[in-house]
């Protein structure tokens, strides 16, 4: 008698919300199943099978694959967002006015606020081919090339620039790397630098990151503690660049991105902030982070340590809750955090 084959659905990191959403029977159910650019199940689970200590397992490879995988991708995307029923993607994304933080700039070092956004009919970053991801870069540039006033820059395709001058320019905090090993086994890494690059506004607020691991990362960032200014001037970058370019967006899923965390308004907003004193209350910091529905990340970000008392923290909400509630409980949680901080 020979032995069953072992399912990929079984060989899913055990950490992984892909794995406990992903019973035989319903792997058994999708598998054959193919998005219009040919993507697979097998495909969005690669990641999570090849690094056992993933925590979500799953990547889309274009916008389709949210509704044709939906009985997967929906029991995830409940999960991670903390959905109720009847929860969906809020779009008001209004310019905000909001109290100064941390006036003395003792504590927020920088300020940053991002979204993803991906283009219609090109399958996503961890699916494209190398002409399919020129065509972007080409589409994202001539886009780009329109910004006016404070929204103007300039673009740099990594392709064109020798080995000094991109490490360079990592140095400099502005070219981004070849993704981590989650994004690799995903595929996103293919054909790195081609198609890749960044734009960055004259006066070095804005920057666009194209090919990353979404087709665009828009992003306004200042040292200092400017959440408010960052958000307006974010806001208005992608809204210029929406005239311009078709943005996949769902109804109830919102902006459609490579990794499911981050659909809905795509947005991260957060600070570097030195917390000197909250770094030994872990306790006490985690339940402030918690009650305003932020997340804390290390220094260097995602799955990074926290380095000299300096804490990444940010919105841990992208869907169900709007741009603008994402904003205000990121400011209500800051005054909070940094009001604790002054007093312990
Ligand atoms: C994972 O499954 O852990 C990786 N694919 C990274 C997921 C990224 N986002 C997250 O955990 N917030």
């Amino acid at each position: 008698m020979t032995a069953e084959p072992v399912l990929p659905c079984a060989q899913l990191s055990d950490t992984s919300l892909a794995k406990k959403h992903l019973p035989a029977r319903r792997y058994l159910a999708l598998r054959n199943l193919r998005t219009s650019s040919g993507y697979s199940l097998d495909m969005a689970i690669q990641s999570g099978i090849d690094n056992p200590d993933s925590n979500i397992g799953i990547y889309a490879g274009d916008k389709e694959t949210y509704r044709l995988f939906e009985p997967v991708f929906s029991p995830i995307i409940n999960e991670y967002h903390r959905l109720e029923p009847g929860m969906m993607y809020q779009p008001t994304f209004d310019s905000v006015h909001l109290p100064g933080l941390d006036p003395e700039q003792r504590f927020i070092r920088s300020s940053r606020v991002r979204v993803a956004r991906n283009l219609e009919g090109f399958p996503f970053s961890g699916h494209m081919t190398r002409t399919q991801r020129l065509a972007v870069e080409n589409t994202v540039k001539n886009a780009l090339a329109r910004m006016e006033q404070d929204l103007a820059g300039s673009y740099t395709a990594f392709a064109d620039l020798s080995p000094a001058a991109y490490n360079a320019l990592r140095e400099k905090g502005l070219a981004f790397p070849k993704g981590d090993r989650f994004q690799d086994a995903a595929g996103i890494n293919r054909d790195f630098p081609s198609g890749r690059g960044i734009f960055i506004s004259h006066d070095n607020i804005v920057r666009v990151w194209v090919n990353e691991e979404d087709h665009l990362r828009i992003m306004a960032q200042c040292p200092g503690s400017d959440i408010e200014g960052v958000f307006n001037r974010l806001r208005r970058m992608t809204i210029a660049l929406s005239r311009h370019l078709d943005f996949c967006v769902d109804d109830q899923l919102g902006f459609l991105t490579s990794c499911p965390t981050n659909i809905g308004t795509a947005m991260r907003a957060g600070v570097h902030i030195c917390l000197e004193k909250l770094e030994y209350k872990s306790d006490i910091l985690n339940r402030l982070v918690s009650d305003h529905h932020l997340q804390i990340r290390g220094t260097g970000g995602e799955k990074t340590a926290v380095q000299k008392s300096i804490f990444d923290i940010s919105n841990a909400r992208r869907l169900g809750v709007s741009a603008n509630t994402i904003i205000e409980d990121l400011h209500k949680g800051l005054s909070a955090i940094i009001r604790t901080e002054k007093n312990l």
